[in-house]
């Protein structure tokens, strides 16, 4: 009879190599029921005997682990990024600058996967730290949570000290399903693959991690007893790691341009996003002769896709009820595949941007994404025209079917009605909401639900809603759990600062910048609604049109009752100092140009919230510039001053931090 010690490890080399079959070779050697009877088995010789338990055990990818915060990481050698090039033209330039140092350079193609990086430490053969980019120099700790991706490997078939790079992701299927499970729970879904897979390591509870299904492509091998990125590949595989089979060797441009052709081919194709091709010298001795700049190695650079386009048809053209009654046209369209998530609608904003468009129900049109986030209308496709159905905006709401008015200057239609009920939802949404006033639990659905029950009407209503307790847990689907965390969601966001108060309030044109201004300076509520035109209009960043909208707003008598009854019931409307969370744009002094991928005023005021500054233009004093897309002239003078850039993706992720 073998030894306890026999059978752990006789399971632990079963597990591990069936796991290993099935997530890095994709050729799977063990039915689900035998390993999960084998995994049992271990959990079981484990409990019994703690001091068995190492840290390769399989037992660790179960998750289970929970932190209180990330520790922080400094890596040894630091995470660079890389140079993009978003032409052919770019990478001949690239092309030419390598060749001037190293004229025989040959290329290692690779695919860019789109999620985040990470970088792995094993000591012994034993993974024993994974870690974020971070800002490149220091990253945070995701050990916990990179254990449960079961395609990285907990022990190396070798007993090696070693760090590898890579790139965490998520597959398609895996955000199909989460979002899902997401809209079920009236939770917010996540808007592609990269910022699921980033929500998702940064998560202290890797219970939650591990139901993500996250995957792991490495392609840095740190390590020097290898020649070439090639050799670092095979040699990575050969470790046990996942490596992306589809890199070639080119030795010409010409050999590039066809990799990158065909691999744009196999794109919509593939079970992940990727958002470009890496070009590497493949020789690894060249890169200290080509070196590096500040902020990228000049032996790689990423190419960039353009956005995807597709041709679709315009079915329908619908028309939503914002909160400030503002009435949104929306298309319709038969479904497609874009940029990995499947598209059927995206607004057309008005009725001049429709015009502009030219575009018609029964119109095949183009489609792409913006900041590959939001799906916007290119144009319509004229050759494939057949017959035109006239455009004629509506006139009545949607919703309460009152008369719509267009104000004087405005592109936009609204509905007046204050008890349009559209109007009323959107405006609970809104105030509920995360950058308003960020009442954990009371999502879209939920305010929704609670409207059409009659438990919620105006924004008050929500601070009432405890009196309806022994109501509100019988609400199928809801239950007493839930309804104890809503009530104490709410209760808890009554000492929220007054910013968020305001913002949420929807006043036309207050974003949450303007909200945050007014309240600085004004201090209270009563404070704001004795502010006079000229006070308001004075102040920095607060033009007329936002002063004339505050004004506006407290000299209706129905928001004073509000107000008051919102006082009444025990909300802060103080202004308590500011709310400045550590991050990574604290002290920095940032320039935003181009069109970013969510509106500019939310982007200030979360660069301002982590204690960041914002200018308008460009000079040596600025320390970043984040630049959109149909970026200009700022950008240029940036590049010229050596600026840190940061694109829009990068933006998104920086501001999680
Ligand atoms: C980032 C990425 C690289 C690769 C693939 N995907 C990425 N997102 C690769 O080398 N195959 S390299 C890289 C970087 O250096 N920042």
């Amino acid at each position: 009879m073998s030894t306890i010690l026999e059978r752990l490890n006789e399971i632990k080399e079963i597990l591990n190599k069936a796991s290993e079959a099935y997530y890095t070779k994709d050729a799977p050697i063990m039915e689900d029921y035998e390993y999960d009877k084998l995994m049992n088995e271990l959990i079981k010789i484990e409990e019994e005997n703690p001091s068995l338990k190492t840290l390769d055990s399989p037992t660790n990818r179960i998750g289970g682990e929970v932190l209180t915060k990330f520790k922080k990481v400094t890596h040894e050698k630091k995470m660079a990024s890389l140079a993009d090039a978003f032409s052919y033209e770019e990478l001949y330039e690239f092309d030419k600058r390598v060749r001037e140092v190293a004229p025989n350079a040959t290329y290692l193609c690779e695919l860019k996967i789109d999620g985040l990086s990470v970088s792995l430490r094993y000591e012994d053969g034993i993974l024993v730290q994974a870690s974020t980019r971070g800002n490149g120099l220091v990253g945070e700790d995701i050990t916990h949570n990179v254990r449960t991706i079961k395609s990285v490997p907990l022990k190396l078939k070798g007993d090696e000290s070693l760090e590898v790079r890579g790139e965490i992701y998520m597959p398609r299927e895996s955000l199909k399903k989460l979002n899902l499970e997401r809209e079920e729970a009236g939770e917010e879904i996540f808007a592609n693959c990269r910022n699921a897979a980033a929500g998702s390591v940064r998560q202290l509870d890797s219970k939650v991690a591990k139901k993500r299904n996250l995957d792991a492509f490495l392609y840095y091998y740190m390590e020097d007893d290898i020649n070439t990125q090639e050799e670092a590949l095979i040699r990575m595989k050969e470790l046990g790691f996942k490596v992306n089979p589809n890199y070639a060797l080119c030795n010409t441009m010409d050999d590039v341009i066809k990799y990158i052709e065909k691999m744009g081919e196999l794109r919509p194709n593939l079970p992940y996003d990727i958002d470009g091709i890496v070009l590497k010298v493949n020789d690894l001795e060249l890169h200290s002769l080509i070196g590096e700049t500040v902020k990228y190695p000049k032996w790689a650079i990423a190419y960039k896709f353009p956005p995807e386009e597709v041709k679709t048809e315009l079915l329908d053209i619908i028309y939503q009820v914002g909160r400030t009654g503002v009435i949104t046209p929306v298309g319709v369209f038969k479904p497609v595949a874009l940029a990995g998530s499947i598209v059927s609608k995206a607004t057309l904003h008005n009725e001049d941007y429709i015009k502009m468009k030219d575009v018609h129900v029964g119109d095949i049109v183009t489609l792409h994404k913006a900041g590959d986030v939001i799906p916007e209308v290119v144009g319509p496709v004229l050759e494939e025209r057949k017959e035109i159905k006239p455009f004629v905006m509506i006139d009545k709401c949607p919703c309460c079917g009152e008369d719509l008015k267009r104000y004087e200057g405005e592109a936009d239609w609204y509905c007046i009605n204050p008890n349009c009920s559209d109007k009323l939802i959107n405006k609970l949404i809104h105030f509920a909401s995360k950058p308003a006033y960020n009442i954990d639990s009371l999502g879209d659905k939920l305010c929704r639900q609670l409207f059409e029950a009659g438990y919620l009407n105006d924004v008050s209503s929500i601070f009432n809603l405890s009196f309806n307790y022994s109501e509100l847990i019988m609400i199928p689907g809801l239950g007493e759990k839930s309804v104890n965390h809503l009530i104490e969601a709410i209760e808890e966001s009554k000492k929220n600062n007054l910013d968020r108060l305001v913002f949420g309030l929807g006043i036309r044109h207050v974003g949450a910048k303007a909200a945050l201004i007014i309240s600085k300076k004004f201090k209270s509520i009563d404070g704001i609604a004795s502010a006079t035109y000229e006070e308001l209009s004075s102040l920095d960043d607060i033009g007329e049109v936002i002063a004339k909208c505050v004004i506006e707003y407290f000299s209706n008598p129905d928001n004073i009752e509000l107000i008051s009854k919102l006082k009444m019931l025990g909300l802060n409307t103080n202004y308590i100092g500011e709310e400045v969370v550590e991050g990574f744009f604290t002290g920095k002094k940032v320039v935003l140009t181009g069109t970013i991928s969510m509106p500019r005023d939310e982007a200030k005021a979360l660069i301002v919230k982590q204690g960041g500054k914002i200018s308008e233009s460009v000079s040596k004093k600025t320390d970043i510039v984040i630049a959109g897309e149909a970026a200009g002239s700022k950008l240029d003078k940036a590049k010229e001053l050596g600026i840190y850039i940061m694109d829009d993706k990068e933006f998104l992720e920086k501001i999680k931090e």
